[in-house]
């Protein structure tokens, strides 16, 4: 009997499921001894708790695909215009607590875990975290897809399935050290291996002409074909039953590859070869730009592109014959230029393919794309030298350039001979190295170009793309980025979320987030704010005990708890809060005892990755641990200063931090970072900001009221005219007093710190350490004073949380769905 003849019993198999799983106490124990005993493969009578992990892992699974079937039948049913997010990275942390709040069965697993005498909350320690991302990019994706999910929007992303995530740090005598990061090791519970999901991606080969029906078309003729392999990552909704799909790729060697080799009996090196295709989807690159014109990164995003094309056309064509209907059907969003292949390979596949006439498909292209950039200076974005495309994807080249060519017959019509303006705009950089300008076929083609905070946008407009938006300024819009409130409140800080709902008088915070605000009534209340103390006191607990373990420091909670935590870089400056520390350890060194008892206590919390080939933000490293050992071993300071730098920061990581802190630092050069959303979980989690007028600090000013957070520094506009000043803008005397003290040799490492104290002194100090030094240093005096009148400080932390109902990702959502990609929810009705 074939396949297809079979006719399955659907009464039989109905009878024979429960209609839904079941989510008692009894059953959830029933379904984690199951899994025990039949996944795991452990006896149900001896098992420990990473064991008991993945059994649990495996009975929430369970749950998540049953609701992940039916919100897919539906979808199909419904045939909705659906989102397709095209992300490179997805920075999703941990699954395991995420996925049972959202799925409302949080207690019930707690309950039926304490039966069998262990802790939910000891288990979800075992969990390692997904980390197929670098920073704010990637983890602003897993929020979005949190949201989407949330909002019962029809959507998809698709990424790459990397065998390696981001470096795991580790801190060798103050030095950083990068170590692969082995996530799949013991395997990876949420997600689903779709063996029977794969498309064969091509590459390299040559491109020839034929006559179809007597027109001429270009035929591709690749070299190679590498398998791509579906992966399923169910993302549940909160308080719904949709549950979407994260779709990544892994490479796999295509079955038809080098068949020569096998025919002519080399056979070892033909199975070698092979293994040879999987690299693609081996390691994530850390943000480096040494990628900058690799052919391997190539490779990687025209791998996921292709495959997610290939899916998503697929699924378009099982329901729909003609491409016409293309756009009210799909909308796809590149998630930085990384993706911005998939316009090229769009116009491949309707030209050479489908064989639609190209203006027809241009018009298909330019309906269905739009962008975000999240990089400020031109150089981040991203550029692929022409012969590495050429070689790699020979079709797409020509493709690119046909593109261009129209795009500068269409300029030169309002721009005429411009011929510096045609080159700024055009995709092509002439050059030594002639390259094309991914953003700039990005925009050429996206019908909407979006910004991630108003600076940010305001930037775009201003400089990096100012041609274009003289052109096309429509296409330009502002999406200020968000979180989601379930991971960075509801997950990571259980007591605020049970004090917000309690004054609230409601959990509906939890999918409206503009609910918050109502807190504002109560930020004077003394019951809220003993309350709000105890949670406070309570995180901090929780964070100095994770602190004396990993750094064996030893913290005061009446500390003010002081952090910084995001990747390393010379303009998020982490060199000035450093100097900041000396200068105020060497203010402690030179007190009387009677001054000192006026003195603030503080922890400096420390914590982010360097991208393994940045010597500066290695240094600063180094910096932060020579500082640390002086400071912490100083009979003279004690517990008015301690510095602590946190190893290996991850998104679990910041889940813990992040509750605990009291100040966090975000002291970005004005004009340098796009938005920022590390801010924005510190808000949601009352902590207090100490921030320049840059990114999404300035629209957060603006939520909470200047006066409740601690802003300074040069403003945006003042940047350049410091900046035309150069070496003759000097710090304060401050300033060349703490740099004296690094290159002195006071923390040791005299000549490795030199080039640091030289970038700030004789370098130009290109991101304005020494001008805003001063301001930094009274913003930090005022943060002081207001930690000693508790009641403000806690009044101030109410109102922080308060106003971070715009920063929820939701609302950068919604605003997506209506702005940019014309979707509507479609909510699973079980
Ligand atoms: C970040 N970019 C921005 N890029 O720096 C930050 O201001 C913003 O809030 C965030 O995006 C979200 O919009 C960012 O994280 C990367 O990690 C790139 C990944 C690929 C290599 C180059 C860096």
């Amino acid at each position: 009997m074939k396949l297809g003849d079979r006719k399955p019993k659907v009464e039989k198999m109905f009878g024979l499921m429960d209609e839904f799983l079941k989510n008692d106490s009894i059953s959830l124990q029933k379904d984690i001894l199951d899994h025990v005993e039949f996944t795991v493969a452990r006896s149900r009578f001896s098992f420990d708790d990473f064991e008991a992990y993945q059994a649990l892992a495996h009975s929430v699974r369970d749950r998540l695909i049953e609701r992940w079937h039916d919100t897919h039948q539906y979808f199909k049913k419904k045939d909705p215009k659906r989102i397709y997010f095209l992300s490179l990275e997805f920075l999703m942390g941990r699954s395991l607590t995420n996925s049972v709040t959202n799925l409302g069965i949080q207690d019930q697993y707690a309950d039926a875990l304490t039966q069998l005498g262990f802790e939910f909350e000891v288990l979800a320690e075992q969990e390692g975290d997904a980390a197929l991302g670098n920073g704010g990019l990637a983890r602003f994706a897993a929020c979005q897809m949190d949201s989407l999910a949330t909002l019962d929007y029809p959507a998809w992303g698709y990424g790459l399935r990397y065998q390696y995530g981001l470096f795991r740090q580790i801190i060798v005598d103050g030095f950083q050290h990068e170590q692969p990061d082995f996530w799949l090791n013991f395997g990876n519970p949420w997600e689903i291996e779709r063996v029977h999901v794969s498309y064969p991606v091509k590459f390299y080969g040559t491109v020839e002409e034929e006559v179809l029906n007597g027109r001429k078309c270009k035929i591709w003729i690749p070299g190679e074909s590498v398998e791509a392999v579906a992966y399923d990552n169910p993302i549940p909704g909160y308080g719904t039953r949709n549950a979407i799909n994260l779709r990544l790729w892994a490479a796999k060697p295509s079955d038809q590859y080098d068949m020569e080799s096998y025919t002519t009996g080399d056979y070892i090196n033909a199975i070698v070869n092979r293994q040879k295709a999987e690299t693609i989807s081996n390691v994530l690159y850390p943000d480096d730009r040494s990628y900058q014109g690799k052919e391997l990164r190539l490779k990687q995003q025209y791998f996921f592109v292709s495959a997610s094309l290939q899916d998503i056309m697929r699924r378009f064509k099982d329901l729909h014959r003609s491409f016409d209907e293309f756009p009210e059907k799909v909308a796809l969003q590149i998630n930085d230029t990384h993706p911005s292949i998939s316009i090229a390979e769009v116009m491949r596949v309707l030209v050479d393919e489908e064989h639609l006439d190209w203006s027809k498909a241009w018009d298909i292209a330019c309906r269905i794309f739009s962008v975000t950039i999240h990089a400020v200076q031109p150089e981040g974005l991203e550029k692929i030298p022409v012969d590495l495309l050429g070689s790699v994807l020979p079709r797409h080249l020509e493709i690119i350039y046909e593109i261009n060519y129209r795009l500068m017959e269409e300029l030169k019509k309002s721009f005429g001979q411009d011929y510096d303006k045609l080159s700024r705009m055009s995709i092509i950089e002439e050059g030594a190295v002639k390259s094309i300008r991914m953003a700039n076929l990005s925009l050429a083609c996206c019908h909407t170009v979006n910004g991630v905070s108003r600076v940010h946008l305001e930037t775009l407009k201003t400089r990096v793309f100012k041609d274009f938006y003289a052109l096309w300024p429509q296409k330009f819009q502002c999406k200020t980025n968000g979180v989601t409130q379930r991971r960075w409140i509801v997950v990571s800080n259980p007591s605020l979320c049970s004090i917000i709902s309690k004054w609230l008088g409601t959990e509906a915070w939890i999918r409206n987030v503009d609910l918050i605000a109502g807190l504002r009534e109560y930020a004077k209340d003394p019951d809220l704010h003993t309350e709000w103390k105890n949670m406070k006191r309570v995180n901090k607990m929780r964070l100095a005990e994770y602190i004396e373990t990993l750094t064996s420091v030893k913290v005061s909670l009446d500390a003010m708890f002081d952090v910084q935590i995001k990747r390393i870089h010379e303009y998020k400056r982490q060199l000035l809060n450093m100097l900041g520390i000396i200068h105020r350890y060497d203010c402690i060194k030179n007190m009387d005892e009677s001054d000192k008892r006026r003195v603030v206590p503080r922890v400096c919390i420390i914590g982010g990755k360097a991208a393994p080939g940045y010597e500066v933000a290695k240094k600063i490293i180094k910096l932060c641990h020579a500082v640390a050992d002086k400071v912490n071993n100083d009979p003279d300071v004690g517990d008015l200063l301690k510095v602590v730098f946190i190893p290996d920061y991850n998104v679990s990581v910041a889940e813990l931090v992040i509750p605990g802190s009291d100040l966090s630092q975000h002291l970005s050069t004005a004009g340098h970072e796009a938005s920022g959303t590390g801010c924005m979980k510190f808000l949601m989690n009352g902590c207090l900001l100490l921030a320049t007028a840059d990114g999404s600090a300035v629209e957060i000013a603006e939520e909470i009221g200047a006066e409740n957070m601690f802003l300074f520094g040069a403003k945006v506009d003042e940047v350049p005219a410091l900046r035309e000043k150069g070496t003759t803008l000097k710090g304060s005397l401050q300033f060349a007093r703490v740099v004296r003290m690094v290159r002195d040799g006071y923390f040791g490492f005299k000549d490795y710190f030199k080039s640091l104290c030289d970038i700030v002194e004789d370098g130009g100090d290109f991101y304005l350490l020494g001008y805003d030094f001063a301001s930094y240093l009274e913003a930090q005096a005022a943060a002081d004073r207001a930690f000693v009148d508790q009641e403000k400080w806690t009044q101030m932390s109410i109102l922080s949380t308060a106003g971070s109902g715009k920063f929820s990702s939701d609302r950068t959502i919604e605003e997506y769905a209506q702005q940019s990609w014309g979707i509507e929810p479609c909510k699973c009705p079980f």
